[in-house]
């Protein structure tokens, strides 16, 4: 049996080790908020009540609050962003390592006891001795030097890649350890399970348009076979499957809201999940180009996804070069 603290010791630097941990001792207690469900109060909206009459505070703003607090008083943390606050917060000037992070994705899920999970990206800090700014994040995905996720589903469950494959842990209650489950996480190229939220069909772009198509029509397209459709809602639960059984998850650029490309965020959620999918043997890009190698202008800029099987990842690739898309849905 192989710990978290055990793996970390041999897989990455000291630096990034104690990063992990912090993040790890947060999900933990995060997990058991989970667990308490209505008996903590945590259940609907913020501003309401718990059964003890105390003022209520929605999860993901508990969530953010833990993983703040604990990562800013690491040293070798230099910063803190989070999807749930507009400005980064700086932390230590000599640390060597920023954090991004997405305290609960799925939150919608939370009231009707589905999964949610703590997605998590490190990057590298190069200005030691002066406070981080949001500059200092505007990092592409490549730079990553560790990425991840804690899933609280029927199990809680951590997936993190430091850019040398994928290992996968299960956390035990009982000796309350992460636990190493797979250390060489693979997906296959192929698939026959595909993600979308197909209800914003009419704002999609047509390659996608046509690639949705050609899946619907199953045996009797072109493809020849018949694809299964699964949206959990939460892209990490959607992640997760994709790691454990393979697909292709598409949240595509659409035309619903004017001036928004994607509803995903690249820093919190695309950069992450990228890196985990690739180093999983997967691809992931916006339909146009690598995520990983898109350079940030803003920390919680949005961004198109499509990610997992590489060979459906390559072909939605080649249909957005045959219609002439450039990226931001753009025609050449
Ligand atoms: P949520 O709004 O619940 O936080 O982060 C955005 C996200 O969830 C993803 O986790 C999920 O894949 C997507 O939005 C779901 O979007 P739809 O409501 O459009 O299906």
């Amino acid at each position: 049996m192989t710990t978290l603290a055990q793996y970390l010791q041999t897989h990455t630097t000291a630096q990034i080790a104690s990063t992990m941990t912090t993040l790890a001792t947060a999900s933990v207690a995060i997990s058991n908020l989970l667990s308490q469900g209505a008996l903590a109060g945590i259940h609907g909206e913020a501003g309401g009540q718990n059964v003890q009459g105390e003022a209520q505070k929605k999860l993901d703003v508990i969530s953010n609050d833990l993983l703040l607090n604990s990562l800013i008083q690491n040293p070798n943390c230099a910063g803190v962003a989070s999807e749930e606050l507009d400005d980064i917060n700086p932390a230590n000037e000599n640390g060597t390592l920023l954090v991004t992070f997405d305290p609960l994705d799925g939150s919608s899920n939370i009231d009707i006891n589905m999964t949610v999970g703590t997605i998590f990206s490190i990057l590298p800090y190069h200005n030691q001795g002066q406070k981080a700014t949001e500059s200092d994040f505007l990092q592409a995905g490549k730079h990553q030097v560790a990425a991840g996720y804690f899933i609280y589903g029927t199990s809680t469950m951590l997936a993190v890649t430091f850019g040398a494959g994928v290992a996968m842990f299960s956390f035990d209650p009982v000796s309350q350890n992460y636990v190493l489950i797979n250390e060489k996480v693979t997906i296959s190229e192929q698939t026959a399970e595909y993600a979308i939220n197909s209800s914003n069909r009419r704002y999609w772009l047509p390659p996608i348009q046509q690639y949705i198509e050609e899946l619907t029509q199953g045996d009797t397209g072109v493809r020849n076979k018949d694809y299964n459709t699964r949206w959990v809602a939460a892209m990490i639960a959607d992640v997760h499957r994709i790691l454990i059984r393979g697909g292709i998850f598409m949240y595509p650029y659409d035309t619903k809201i004017e001036g928004k490309a994607g509803k995903l965020r690249l820093m919190y959620e695309a950069n992450p999940m990228s890196f985990i999918i690739e180093q999983a043997g997967g691809a992931s890009t916006d339909g146009v180009q690598r995520i990983m190698d898109i350079e940030p202008t803003g920390i919680h800029q949005r961004i198109p996804v499509v990610l997992g099987a590489k060979e459906e990842v390559e072909y939605i690739k080649a249909l957005h070069e045959m219609a002439g898309i450039l990226a931001n849905g753009e025609k050449a």
